[in-house]
């Protein structure tokens, strides 16, 4: 088993900072990282958090990402802009996208941002849960390199691409919807390949398209989408909201999230603010309360979400579970 010591918030987030800022990334843009990394931390979303730091810092220091690039919005109508990231970091960009639809948003109804020339965007919620905690309705699509198949093919064209959704609640965090749209994460698979061991039926195919739960063989292959065939439409959706709106790469042109070699990724993200109250004023929060009691009494029923603010909770209370050995080898990575 591992070991784990509780480390504060704040200490964790200037320990990527300033592995950051090591490698090649501007002082800014690294606070930027750093509090999208250990949210996801803090959220129990570890796939997400600073298991990417090394792999960040390496792209950063190679130039496949521009750790120094500054994201610029360019209004393109009355409620659209697209953001160049510049190859940097997707969260500063996010941010960007952000602050401009917090703006924009409860003057127009709704807004949308286009992110491109991206790269990971982390957990998708994050993004959304922020556009939420201002009063918007949020929803976030992004792409990512091939790991999905078209259904009935073998060979990846989509990325896992994620959706994710918040709504502001009236007196409780925002509701929030995060889903990767393949079954199951492929780090599990890579967790399963690294100790030989196999995984379930349903999860993965391998290089020729066959069902398989052999680790190593579906590392090769492809993931196997939520809902099959359905779950491969919504992929497809989410790729053409992502990419193909916003001008970036799709999932079979972006090169590896993990490697430092090569041209960058080129992703891309796309996120919609509505402000709920220029369409229904303030009975929004108490119908929003109507539904979501209708789900609360029936007995053994939970609301999304509510594993991560658990996690955060205890995080707060208590600081944040890393395996100390871990935290040793980034420290090492920030006086490299
Ligand atoms: O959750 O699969 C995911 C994801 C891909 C890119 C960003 N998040």
């Amino acid at each position: 088993m591992t070991a784990v010591t509780h480390f504060e918030i704040d200490a964790l987030k200037d320990l990527a900072s300033r592995v950051l800022t090591a490698h090649n990334t501007s002082p800014e843009n690294a606070t930027s990282v750093a509090n999208a990394l250990v949210a996801a931390e803090v959220d129990g979303q570890k796939g997400h958090g600073l298991s990417r730091l090394a792999a960040y810092s390496a792209q950063a220091a190679s130039g496949k990402v521009q750790g120094h690039a500054v994201p610029r919005a360019e209004p393109v109508g009355a409620a659209a802009l697209r953001i160049d990231a510049g190859s940097g970091f997707a969260f500063p960009a996010m941010d960007l996208a952000i602050e401009k639809l917090d703006e924009v948003a409860p003057e127009s109804g709704i807004a949308m941002a286009g992110v491109f020339r991206s790269h990971h965007f982390g957990q998708a919620g994050y993004h959304v849960e922020r556009l939420a905690q201002h009063g918007l309705v949020g929803l976030a699509l992004g792409n990512s390199p091939k790991a999905i198949a078209p259904w009935g093919g073998r060979d990846g064209v989509f990325g896992t691409n994620p959706i994710a959704f918040a709504a502001p609640r009236r007196s409780a965090d925002p509701l929030l919807i995060d889903l990767s749209l393949s079954k199951v994460a492929r780090g599990k698979v890579m967790v399963a390949a690294k100790k030989g061991e196999p995984i379930p039926d349903g999860w993965a195919l391998d290089k020729e398209g066959q069902p398989t739960t052999d680790a190593a063989a579906a590392l090769e292959g492809t993931m196997i989408p939520i809902g099959d065939a359905k779950g491969a439409a919504l992929v497809l959706m989410v790729e053409i909201l992502a990419a193909a709106v916003t001008g970036a790469n799709f999932g079979f042109e972006a090169s590896s999230f993990f490697t430092s070699d090569g041209p960058a990724p080129g992703v891309g993200q796309t996120l919609i603010a509505i402000d709920p109250r220029r369409m229904s004023g303030d009975a929004f929060t108490d119908r929003l309360e109507v539904l979501l009691q209708a789900i609360l009494v029936q007995p053994g029923t939970r609301l999304p979400g509510m594993r991560r603010l658990e996690a955060r909770g205890a995080a707060a209370r208590g600081g944040v579970a890393v395996d100390p050995a871990f935290v040793e080898e980034l420290e090492q990575l920030a006086h490299r």
